[in-house]
């Protein structure tokens, strides 16, 4: 193990923390370590400056290290460091929701629910459609429908409703679900945006509910763009589809959004705006707070919200929703929110995220056809590169050209045999440059 890339740290000491979604041992073997973050950039213990292109992990969009949010934190930690949310409330969780649905939410979303991740966003949206239904006398409808390769994070919704085998197989039984197929079609390769082909396929959903019936189905939960799954984008006219379809069914439409909302997309907040589909309830994370402090919100209509608060079956002194976390609406994270919109409203990074969209596509797509390659997808500031498998034991050419690409100044994230990017929003065309050449010069040293 190189004492550098360890930061200093022993070999025992790397035991404790049994770290998520990693090998553990793998790791401790050879760690890699990140120590600082600014912009555009991460520095590696050994010093390097490594341009991120994944906004950490899909979430740092005004880039690293911004004064405003630390500023905003430390003031108010200094101020009001917790505040109990069970029937108290503080004006800046209320400053916060009137602002997420003036800036951000999609036209007819305007109430909130904040949690502390995008996994318990899901699992409250999930659980807001159960008793919205049982409210609304058709307790039946329990079951969900979501989608093959799917990723909804990690709690035990999530899990049901992921459909991505690794995240499911080892857990055993939890919410009933059935799953459409996802959208990724040999016939859209290299497409430049949104696919063209693939839109019949939530047809599907049609013969879900004539197989389950509509009186037993909840709601739908699809990622508008699927990200973990590999930057899985929608075909033209597909959630258009699926909208028209819960609406004849009396089925609720939940769009997770914890990767694609909050300028990712580009020229537009969420993907249902940047798309005018708008669903029943929505879910997101990550770029709320830039990632500076873990938040998660739930945007939802208003006939929800009336649902349970005007509902006869709970007593006006009683919670209508008996669900809320010790930290919701944590007043850091609120600070750190609020200023995180901030700079999305004044630097205009939604609008240059649409701008600099232009410069990602042509550069992504000089890779098609490439070596080893099947597929290149992008969309906003998004990209994602397939690669052949290459039918060895070891790593993926994905993992092995993410390694490459980060000892020559560049981290990208492999998953499974793709590699995806979705750099800090603040990008510029001297970052994308150096990302392709680094890239490329990676994708054909791989055999
Ligand atoms: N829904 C979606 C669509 C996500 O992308 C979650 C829910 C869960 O959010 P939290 O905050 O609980 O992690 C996510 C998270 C990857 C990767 O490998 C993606 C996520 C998280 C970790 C890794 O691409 N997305």
């Amino acid at each position: 193990m190189s004492n550098n890339q360890a930061a200093g740290l022993s070999p025992e000491e790397l035991q404790a923390w049994w770290m998520p979604f990693t090998a553990n041992a793998a790791f401790k073997s050879n760690p890699r370590m990140y120590t600082g973050a600014e912009g555009m950039y991460l520095t590696m213990a050994d010093g390097r400056k490594i341009i991120d292109t994944n906004a950490g992990l899909w979430c740092c969009n005004a880039g690293h290290g911004r004064k405003e949010i630390a500023d905003a934190v430390s003031k108010q930690l200094l101020e009001m460091d917790y505040a109990n949310p069970f029937s108290y409330g503080h004006p800046l969780a209320f400053q916060l929701a009137n602002r997420l649905v003036e800036q951000i939410a999609p036209e007819g979303l305007n109430r909130v629910f904040f949690t502390n991740s995008g996994s318990e966003a899901v699992d409250t949206a999930t659980k807001i459609a159960r008793q919205y239904w049982r409210l609304k006398g058709e307790a039946s409808k329990t079951c969900f429908i979501a989608r093959v390769k799917a990723y909804h994070g990690v709690n035990w919704a999530g899990v049901s409703l992921s459909g991505l085998t690794p995240n499911r197989k080892a857990f055993g039984p939890a919410l009933e679900a059935d799953f459409l197929r996802h959208t990724l079609l040999p016939e859209n390769a290299y497409s430049r945006g949104l696919p063209d082909n693939g839109a019949e396929l939530a047809e599907e959903l049609n013969d879900m509910i004539g197989m389950r019936d509509a009186s037993n189905i909840a709601a739908v939960i699809v990622e508008p763009m699927s990200g973990a799954g590999g930057i899985i984008l929608p075909p033209k006219g597909y959630l258009q589809r699926l909208r028209e379809i819960c609406d004849q069914h009396n089925i609720l439409l939940i769009f997770d959004e914890v990767i694609s909302a909050y300028g990712r997309v580009g020229d537009a907040a969420t993907m249902a705006e940047k798309i005018g589909v708008t669903p029943d309830l929505m879910t997101t994370a990550k770029g709320l707070t830039n990632g500076a402090i873990p938040m998660g919100a739930v945007y939802l209509k208003q006939e929800i919200y009336d649902t349970f608060v005007n509902s006869s079956d709970t007593p006006s002194i009683a919670p209508e929703f008996m669900h809320g976390y010790t930290y919701s609406a944590h007043p850091v994270a609120c600070a750190a929110a609020m200023a995180t919109m901030d700079i999305y409203r004044d630097d205009q990074l939604f609008a240059h995220a649409g701008k600099m969209a232009t410069p990602w596509e042509e550069a992504i797509h000089t890779l098609d056809h490439g070596r080893n390659i099947n597929d290149v997808r992008n969309y906003g500031l998004l990209g994602a590169i397939d690669f052949q498998p290459h039918g060895k034991a070891g790593p993926s050419r994905a993992a092995q050209i993410a390694n490459i690409c980060l000892e020559n100044g560049v981290t990208v994230r492999p998953a499974g045999e793709s590699i995806v990017m979705s750099p800090p929003l603040i990008i510029e065309q001297e970052h994308i440059d150096t990302i392709f050449n680094v890239l490329t010069d990676a994708i054909n040293t791989v055999d």
